[in-house]
């Protein structure tokens, strides 16, 4: 693979030159007229329809156009005008099969050779010829990021992991662009071989301040999903980013994922918006999606039902706690919660806080249609529960919920004082990723430190319930205190 990207951020790019920088992939579904396929999108300086040219070797070369697009902030102290962001789609691939692409200049008359490389599909909808392998984190940010990213792609005993997904809190941009092209340059080794989805953090939407410490409350103000919408190559339709309704689900090998949006009805620096009908509005609108969702999952061809998002409802560290009862992970009555009265905490609203209000009616909703994990980010430490329902143990009926949120953006550093005793596993003392690996008898979670390799702690789920595999933590493990969440 050659490359032309650069890593400088702002430096932006040369007149009329066509370099491509940013080039990432993701995975395309039916929701977006293209099964079983990859997109790939990557910036340029040009706003002329690029060519996406691919083949499986043995195959004849097939080629897409690219859609163009952009986006710009205007406010008085800061501006900023993104790239042209290019999008291909290559559909109907064929599953687990290697393809080489290559993006030139020009459309029917290719011109010049801008970039080249690989990628192997995920296996298609009901694929059991390999494992269904995943690397997933939340809370990447750009200190460490290679050794993130090269940890979730490494995936498990051989095979290598079949798409990333980031549970919110990217580049950390907060409204100041530039880092967002900075981050997808740094990431663009893997981010261009491996298919990457994921769904927007508080970063995404409601957190301005900018990159750079100290913070420019004043300069830099909350992206309101448009950095990531125009980024992050999700399978949605264009009318649904329109009306910043990021969730969706995604069929791959053994696994029915669902992405789930925390921040739901907010409305970037406007914060008349929570609470609001509107807001109210917006978030029955995902609950009912995510009912839609479930019920049409087909069990025999995907048994594995996994929710991602980005806020953990059973998190025993001590910040981004939330409280609609006196009894902390209680919800006595859904109803108030749900609109975002949250009637006992002391340091968090609705606003800051969404996974409370979400917990009151997803609960339940998971729990009908028998989703297997739900996995966050957010805090940033691991941890795993013994399988709940609401606030119990229950290894018949109960979900495992899954923080990973040690990608690399600080560590948190202390927990609750009182632990419930469904936390089976806990620790912030390093940056790890989690690999998940999937085959018709077993779910297994491996959570593995970024720069040493060890497995942290890893355990398969199987029709008889939770079996423990190896742990090498400590229990009360602290890090280094910097939570930026
Ligand atoms: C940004 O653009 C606005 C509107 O054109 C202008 O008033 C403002 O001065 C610009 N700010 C900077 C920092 O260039
Ligand atoms: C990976 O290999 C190890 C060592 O052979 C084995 O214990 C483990 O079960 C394997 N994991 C999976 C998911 O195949
Ligand atoms: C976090 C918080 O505010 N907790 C309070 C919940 O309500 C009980 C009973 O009123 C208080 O004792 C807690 O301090
Ligand atoms: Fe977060």
């Amino acid at each position: 693979m050659f490359k032309i990207a650069s890593l400088i951020a702002s430096a932006g790019f040369v007149s009329g030159a066509s370099l491509v920088e940013q080039v990432h992939l993701g995975a395309a579904t039916s929701e977006i007229d293209c099964d079983d396929g990859i997109s790939v999108e990557f910036a340029s300086a040009s706003d002329k329809p690029m060519t996406v040219s691919y083949s499986a070797k043995g195959h004849s070369s097939k080629s897409a156009t690219t859609t163009v697009e952009s986006y710009s902030v205007t406010s008085t102290p800061y501006n900023y005008t993104s790239p042209f962001f290019h999008t291909a789609l290559l559909c109907d691939l064929k599953s687990t099969t290697t393809y080489s692409y290559e993006i030139t200049e020009g459309k029917e008359e290719r011109g010049d050779s801008l970039f080249k490389s690989k990628f192997v599909t995920p296996p298609s909808r009901g694929s059991d010829d390999v494992p269904t392998v995943f690397g997933i984190v939340g809370d990447i940010g750009s200190e460490h990021i290679m050794d993130t990213l090269k940890s979730m792609a490494a995936g498990m005993n051989g095979t290598a992991a079949q798409a990333l997904f980031v549970l919110g809190d990217y580049a950390y941009a907060n409204g100041q662009h530039e880092q967002w092209d900075a981050w997808y340059n740094q990431g663009q080794d893997i981010f261009s071989t491996v298919p990457t989805l994921g769904i927007n953090g508080n970063h995404e939407t409601i957190k301005g301040g900018g990159a750079t410490k100290p913070k420019d409350k004043n300069k830099y103000f909350a992206e309101n999903y448009i950095g990531y919408i125009h980024r992050s190559n999700n399978p949605i339709t264009a009318a649904q980013k329109k009306a910043l309704r990021t969730y969706f689900s995604v069929d791959i090998g053994l696994v029915h994922c669902v992405f789930l949006d925390d921040y739901a009805g907010t409305r970037g620096e406007d914060k008349s918006f929570i609470g609001s009908q509107e807001w109210l509005d917006e978030r029955n609108l995902q609950l009912k999606w995510l009912k839609d969702d479930l019920s049409s999952v087909k069990r025999k061809k995907t048994p594995w039902v996994l929710v991602l998002k980005h806020n953990p409802y059973y998190n025993t560290w001590n910040k981004h706690q939330c409280q609609c009862d006196t009894t902390r992970f209680e919800i006595s009555d859904p109803e108030r919660c749900w609109k975002g009265i949250y009637d006992n905490s002391s340091d968090a609203a609705v606003a800051k806080q969404p996974h409370c209000a979400n917990q009151a009616k997803f609960e339940d909703v998971f729990l009908k249609y028998g989703v297997n994990m739900v996995i966050a980010g957010h805090v940033h430490a691991y941890e795993r529960t013994a399988p709940i329902v609401k606030n119990k143990v229950d290894n018949k009926k109960g979900i495992v919920y899954i923080t990973t949120g040690a990608g690399g953006h600080g560590n948190i550093c202390d927990r609750l004082d009182m632990i419930p005793s469904w936390s089976v596993a806990a620790t912030s003392k390093s940056f790890a990723t989690t690999t998940l690996v999937a085959t018709e008898d077993d779910l297994s979670v491996y959570t593995i430190d970024n720069k040493d390799l060890i497995i942290l702690d890893s355990f398969k789920l199987t029709e008889d319930g939770v079996v423990d595999l190896q742990r090498n933590i400590d229990q009360n493990g602290g890090g280094d205190c910097n939570d930026d969440d």
